[in-house]
Order: structure tokens, then sequence, then C-alpha cells
């Protein structure tokens, strides 16, 4: 389990890009995107270099990980 903490999201229509983007970075695995923490959950094998970079060229920005 991986989990990120991303700025920049403030509705639904982020939440669907995130989520877009980081399946596609990690075909396979669970996406949750909490909206009101910020924080991104990826369950599965993900790499989280190419979670991060997908995100960050979806236009958001990851700042940091979370506990
Ligand atoms: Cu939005």
């Amino acid at each position: 389990m991986l989990k990120l903490k991303v700025a920049g999201m403030t509705c639904g229509g982020c939440v669907s890009s995130v989520t877009r983007a980081v399946t596609a970075a990690a075909p396979g695995s669970k996406v949750s995107v909490d909206l009101k923490s910020g924080e991104v959950a990826i369950d599965g094998a993900a790499s989280r270099q190419a979670v991060i970079s997908a995100i960050e060229d979806a236009g958001y920005d990851v700042i940091g990980e979370a506990a």
C-alpha cells in the first residue's frame, strides 16, 4: 500500500483525473482518493516513482507520503 499526499485536488473532477492517472501508471491496483485529506491510496504492485510522475503529469503536486 502506497499512500501519498496530493495538493491541488478541489472537486470530483480532480478525483477522477488523479484516479485515472494513477490507474494508468499502476494497472490492476486499487486506487482510492480522499478529497478532503488530499490522500491518494494505491493498493497493489505500484512503482512509487511512476505513480508520482503520473499524478504530477496530470497537474497535481505530490507533497509527501501519508502515514
Ligand atoms: Cu477539480
